[in-house]
């Protein structure tokens, strides 16, 4: 199927190239899965984008989370990515001035060359958009920021009026690929997605097909639900990562998300 026939207002609507790219890999793959890949080892994450590769669109990491991490073997990892024709997601959720946030892009990470995608939480103002975006354009790449508009776990500080202020801030940004809102909680989404309107787009954490409460406060709601709620993609961990079969698993993630989109 076209990428333009699945993903309709969304596709044409779009201006940042990194969103088309991703519901073009979405479509190609028939998947809305983004892998939360958390292990904290770089065999384990290599033998887990191995294995799941195939059912996948974006590959979502925390850097800082690996334990023998090293230049080298992190290129090992990007090849592997892109050898699955996955994005490449850093969920770095950057929160500091422009001009820091775009210093973090560096260091010895250096984050802006091999990342397709960020986070960020726009606490301090809209500035930190083109911060990212400027250290991506000195690197000659591409990229797209999520700002979190809303968070999955229990309790947390992102009140309406708050989320409200970081869609209206973030439609109008042209280096912002979308927002992150909550899959646990579908009629939140169903809201945000009324905010945000058709052109940018949302992914979800706290999705999993058992739905309810996971570890220290995380929430999850049903993958099938978020995306007829208005989600673009799945952000799905320890549902994949933990499962005996990972590939068995993020198969079946794949079928529900794309079923729901063409549903949707
Ligand atoms: O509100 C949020 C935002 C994010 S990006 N809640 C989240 O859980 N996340 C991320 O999604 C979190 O950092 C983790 O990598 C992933 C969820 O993992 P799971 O194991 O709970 O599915």
């Amino acid at each position: 199927m076209q990428a333009s026939e699945a993903w309709g207002e969304r596709w044409s609507n779009a201006v940042l190239p990194m969103a088309r790219r991703y519901m073009e890999v979405a479509c190609e793959k028939q998947s809305l899965v983004c892998l939360a890949a958390d292990r904290n080892t770089m065999a384990g994450l290599m033998d887990l984008i191995g294995e799941v590769g195939p059912y996948i669109a974006a590959l979502k990491t925390h850097v800082d989370l690996v334990d023998d991490w090293s230049l080298e073997k992190w290129t090992e990892l990007c090849n592997l990515a892109q050898e699955h024709n996955l994005l490449i997601f850093e969920d770095r959720k950057f929160a500091d001035i422009g001009k820091i946030s775009k210093a973090q892009m560096g260091g010895i990470y250096d984050i802006r060359s091999w990342s397709d995608i960020v986070t960020a939480h726009l606490i301090s103002g809209p500035d930190i958009v083109d911060g990212l975006q400027s250290a991506w354009q000195e690197k000659d790449r591409e990229g797209g920021v999520l700002l979190l508009a809303q968070m999955s776990s229990r309790g947390n500080l992102l009140t309406e009026e708050y989320s409200e202020n970081v869609v209206q801030v973030g439609v109008q940004s042209d280096g912002v690929l979308g927002f992150i809102g909550n899959g646990s909680r579908p009629e939140e989404l169903k809201t945000l997605r009324m905010r945000v309107g058709e052109q940018k787009m949302i992914w979800t954490p706290g999705v999993n097909l058992n739905v309810g409460d996971g570890e220290m406060g995380q929430r999850y709601g049903d993958p099938y639900e978020a995306v007829l709620a208005g989600s673009d993609c799945i952000i799905v961990g320890s549902g994949i990562h933990r499962a005996d079969n990972p590939a068995e698993v993020a198969k079946q993630y794949a079928q529900v998300s794309w079923k729901a989109l063409i549903n949707r």
